[in-house]
């Protein structure tokens, strides 16, 4: 039996990967979420509900369904990442990484050395990818990956110079804070020509520059253009939202 290729694998062959994002820090949903076929799932700590118990758990039953598991810690929370990946997250997509400093501290908590400065703890992982720790540890830094959210003029700006620290794997755009803060606070407007030209503009550069190009995508609209500008790791689908919409779907059938 060949084994099934990892979620860096997949964005190294330049496959397009969807993830759905889970909120409600319910774990079943997020292995719902992978048996509906979702390639990915990721855990939202940074505004959804999800706390370290149950990334724990979610991590574990987005395994099962097959999917890829992914983990948005809160802001400048760099300890959690390196729990994320200790506990078998594939990915980390880290918020309002605005520096080369947000960028390096990124990287510190996701690579061992030479690369980073993550400290030894992978027991969790290994055992759920069925891996000794010695193989765990050859694989780790080929195989987690580190996005760092680009979702500020700041980080635009910067864009180039975090493009270049070594041992980061992509980038992730957040369209919503990127328009709240090109505005200067007046409007949240991820899906504007303003915004969705500045994403472009942003994979362009993070392709040639040899990265992974991930986006946050608000519509099916924006999700196909995303994929036409390069972007490969797309988020299309909150669950909280996918409910109601079912939801209210369902009731509808009998009107
Ligand atoms: C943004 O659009 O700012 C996001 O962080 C998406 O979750
Ligand atoms: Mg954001």
């Amino acid at each position: 039996m060949t084994a099934a290729p990892t979620l860096a694998a997949r964005l190294r062959a330049d496959e397009t990967v969807v993830t759905a994002w889970s909120t409600l820090a319910v774990p079943i949903l997020a292995e719902l979420l992978g048996r509906a076929g979702y390639r990915a799932v990721t855990l939202d700590m940074q505004h959804g509900a999800h706390d370290i118990a149950s990334v724990r758990d979610g991590i574990t039953a987005t395994r099962l369904s097959g999917a890829h598991a992914v983990v948005r810690p809160p802001v400048d929370d760099f300890a959690t990442v390196s729990r994320a990946f200790d506990l078998g997250a594939e990915a980390v997509i880290m918020p309002m990484v605005n520096s080369v400093e947000d960028a390096l501290a990124l990287v510190g908590a996701t690579k061992y050395p030479p690369i980073g400065t993550r400290s030894w703890g992978p027991h969790r992982a290994a055992m759920l990818q069925g891996m000794t720790p010695p193989d765990y540890l050859a694989s780790a830094n080929a195989e987690t990956v580190a996005l760092a959210m680009i979702e500020t003029p700041a980080a635009v700006e910067a864009l180039d110079e975090i493009l270049a620290v070594d041992g980061l794997d992509g980038i992730f755009v957040g369209p919503g804070d990127l328009s709240l803060t090109l505005s200067d606070g007046k409007a949240v407007t991820p899906s504007s020509e303003t915004v969705q030209a500045m994403a472009a503009d942003i994979a362009a550069r993070t392709r040639a520059a040899g990265k992974f190009a991930g986006a946050f995508c608000n519509t099916a609209e924006d999700a196909r253009a995303a994929r036409d500008m390069g972007f490969r790791f797309i988020a299309h689908g909150v669950e909280m939202s996918l409910l109601l919409d079912a939801a209210a779907a369902k009731l509808a059938e009998l009107d």
